[in-house]
């Protein structure tokens, strides 16, 4: 029987807002729901269930890579929050508003004066996603031998800066590296490992430092706004570029509204700029936090990096004002930027992540603490023990969890880890399953029925086998590489 799913159109209601319950970094405060989602659904997509044998063949046909899955055999997708959230009535009729002309669109001015406006960035160079924009910086300002120190790695940012010829150097805290911290800023910059970079390396070999916002790999965890101050004196004092990658902002500025001392009365939106003030460049993937299908961004404050940007902007991408995208597509991310900064969007969007995370937690499911921004992230290797690493666990328990339930989820291990520069496999200490939630999508009902169906898998965890490739492609392996069970 078809089952509905919320891609909704949703209104804004407007009220004045002020947080039923103060999200910990444990959420421990949050007994129940005491809040509703600040929109009502005007639209929706209809989904199916699949019967046990049926996702039995997909996922074989699939080779055990939920990217390979066909979108029709999932049931409740939780591949990713990239470019799969709902947008609203306002977005939509932004879309009407496109002005396709090839040159000098209206909706590119529009959304410049938006990402100056919220973002403070003066220079906005448009691309297709955000891959188009760290291909370009990359390009610019890397070159061969030159090292990229980040707060952990992203796999499209690190192939990149490889192509490019640095090497990335990891320089997050050890916290994030351990699920069980409680860290409430498992995405700060370590400044010994910074230190050390410089006194190995020099300064001049560093061409940018790339920082996260709600670090992805790490399991959406922030960075602190004291931990980014200190970073810009740091950067400063050695004469290096804070480049932002800003795909998940407005989450990591609920994090500090939450979290850090001194913040709490201060406005996502507020905080947003503040963040952004403290860097000189961004990378945006809009398909995130902004809430649009399609598109991203490279901005900054320097003139003559922008001027650079341009001449390689249509090499790859398209003329620089519209980069990769259609006047529609612009005109819908100029809004959305703006809807994905109300305090009461993030409260709900970041209060359904945390939903499913207390759920899981109390049913004592191995997970990244405390709770992320855009996904719960289940820990394979604790689910999983009796499969080596070098087997992919991850990989193994999310094609698990589809044929158990139809819920397609991410692997985020060493599989997503790919191969260093001599070919040899990382093995990263985090060998993670991630559940994403896509924006303004789901219901609760949704997650209670993820959270029923990762606690069957765990209660059968002993039948998971490992996995092997049977093929392996070259870059971004987790994208397209298939496996079968291991024997
Ligand atoms: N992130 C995600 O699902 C989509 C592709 S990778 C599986 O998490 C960060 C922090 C990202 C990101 C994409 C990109 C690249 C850059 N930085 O996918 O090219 O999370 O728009 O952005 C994905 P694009």
């Amino acid at each position: 029987m078809p089952q509905c799913s919320t891609v909704v159109s949703v209104h804004s209601i407007a009220m004045s807002y002020h947080s039923p319950f103060s999200l910990t970094t444990e959420g421990e405060s949050m007994e129940k729901r005491s809040w509703a989602e600040p929109y009502k659904i005007k639209m929706v997509e209809l989904i199916k269930m699949t019967t046990k044998p049926e996702r039995q063949a997909a996922i074989v046909e699939a080779g055990y890579n939920t990217f390979l899955l066909k979108s029709e055999d999932v049931y409740i997708d939780l591949l990713t929050d990239s470019g799969v959230g709902a947008m609203s009535d306002r977005q939509w009729a932004g879309m009407m508003m496109g002005d396709e002309a090839y040159a000098g669109s209206r909706n590119f001015y529009h959304l410049q004066q938006t990402i100056q406006s919220y973002y403070s960035y003066k220079f906005t160079v448009p691309t297709h996603q955000g891959r188009g924009a760290e291909n370009i910086l990359s390009q610019l300002l890397i070159s061969e031998g030159d090292y990229v120190p980040g707060n952990m790695y992203f796999t499209t940012t690190r192939l990149h800066q490889e192509l490019a010829g640095g090497t990335f150097v990891d320089v997050i805290i050890d916290e994030a590296y351990d699920p069980s911290s409680k860290h409430p800023f498992k995405g700060n910059v370590d400044f010994d490992k910074l230190d050390r970079l410089v006194d190995e390396v020099g300064a001049s070999r560093i061409p940018y430092i790339c920082i996260a916002t709600c670090v992805n790999m790490a399991g959406g965890q922030p960075i602190s706004l004291s931990n980014l101050n200190a970073l810009r004196v740091w950067c400063d004092k050695h004469d290096i570029v804070i480049v932002h990658d800003m795909t998940r902002v407005a989450e990591n500025a609920y994090f500090i509204q939450q979290r850090e001392e001194g913040c709490d009365s201060k406005t996502v939106r507020q905080i947003v700029k503040e963040i952004c003030e403290l860097t000189d460049v961004a990378t945006m993937s809009s398909k995130k936090d902004a809430m649009v299908n399609i598109g991203g961004f490279l901005a900054m404050n320097d003139a003559k990096l922008y001027e650079r940007a341009c001449e390689l902007v249509v090499v790859y991408e398209g003329l620089h004002t519209y980069g990769g995208m259609a006047g529609r597509d612009m005109e819908a991310l100029a809004i959305g930027i703006g809807e994905s900064v109300q305090d009461d969007h993030m409260q709900s969007r970041v209060g359904q992540v945390e939903y499913l995370w207390r759920q899981l937690d109390s049913a004592g499911v191995p997970l990244v603490r405390p709770c992320g921004g855009h996904a719960v992230f289940l820990d394979a290797q604790a689910i999983l023990p009796h499969i080596p690493q070098e087997q992919f666990p991850a990989q193994a328990l999310a094609a698990s969890l589809y044929l158990e339930s139809g819920i397609r989820a991410m692997e985020r291990g060493a599989v997503s880890a790919g191969r260093d520069k001599s070919g040899a496999n990382h093995l990263p200490e985090l060998e993670l399953v991630r559940l994403t939630i896509p924006r303004r999508v789901y219901t609760q009902a949704h997650m209670d029925v993820t959270a029923e169906s990762v606690i069957r898998v765990m209660n059968c965890a002993d039948q998971v086998k490992g996995l092997r490739f049977t093929y392996e492609p070259r870059v971004l392996r987790f994208f397209q590489a298939r496996f079968e069970e291991c024997t």
